[in-house]
């Protein structure tokens, strides 16, 4: 027996369980990451990220953008969903098929079945950006879980309890990790700590989070 056999093998999978409800699954998309980060290339020409305004009134330091049917919007009248892209008036373009499977697969895998995504955000970190602790409540109802899947540079991923004042866990997602949160855990405050500068293969000096939800 020689290491080599081993070459070819998949990176293990592994379960962290962060809270009644919610889990990390690391390298759970590691087998397709290089096409979701082709989709998400993809998704990104045809609706370009864009830093959205908060009701406030301040930029966001994430640049995001949306595929499926609704997508996650945030301007000076407040954070809502919508079928189309206010930059263009369009449509947001569909959300990949590969996107969806993993969504599906990652939430089932949770202990949510059936779980179909009618949004998904896409998120573009680079270094030094951030996200402040929020909770993910402008959706229509609560039963399904968010399934968040990080692509490229490592971030560390804060979560927390239900009040914004509790204390708060740290977490590196690299590239390939899912966390699903739902049940006890959907109301979670969650954010990302400010992202180091680095450089990977695929995605050069970001990090892409592609964020799963059931809005309506
Ligand atoms: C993450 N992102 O990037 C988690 N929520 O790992 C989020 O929780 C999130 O990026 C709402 C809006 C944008 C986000
Ligand atoms: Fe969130």
């Amino acid at each position: 027996m020689t290491a080599d056999l081993f070459d070819d093998l998949p990176a293990p999978v592994s379960e962290e369980r962060l809270a009644d409800g919610a889990v990390l699954l690391r390298g759970f998309a590691l087998a397709e990451a290089t096409a979701l980060v082709s989709a998400a290339e993809d998704v990104m020409r045809r609706a370009p990220l864009r830093h959205m305004v908060t009701p406030g009134g301040r930029a966001m330091a994430v640049a995001m953008t949306n595929c499926g049917p609704l997508g996650w919007v945030s301007d000076r009248r407040g954070y809502r969903y919508q079928g189309t892209d206010p930059v263009s008036g369009e449509p947001w373009p569909a959300m990949p098929g590969a996107m969806v499977a993993l969504a599906t697969r990652a939430a089932d895998h949770a202990g949510y079945p059936g779980f179909v995504p009618d949004a998904c955000l896409v998120n573009e970190y680079r270094a030094g950006t951030r996200l402040s602790l929020h909770q993910d409540r402008d959706e229509l109802d609560f039963a399904a879980p968010i399934v968040s899947v990080s692509l490229g540079l490592p971030a560390v991923f804060l979560f927390g309890g239900q009040a914004r004042s509790g204390p708060v866990s740290r977490y590196r997602l690299a590239h390939g990790d899912v966390v699903v949160w739902g049940g006890a855990s959907r109301l979670a405050f969650h954010g990302v700590a400010p992202l180091a500068a680095g450089l990977h293969p695929l995605l050069g000096e970001r990090r892409i989070n592609l964020t799963f939800r059931r809005a309506r």
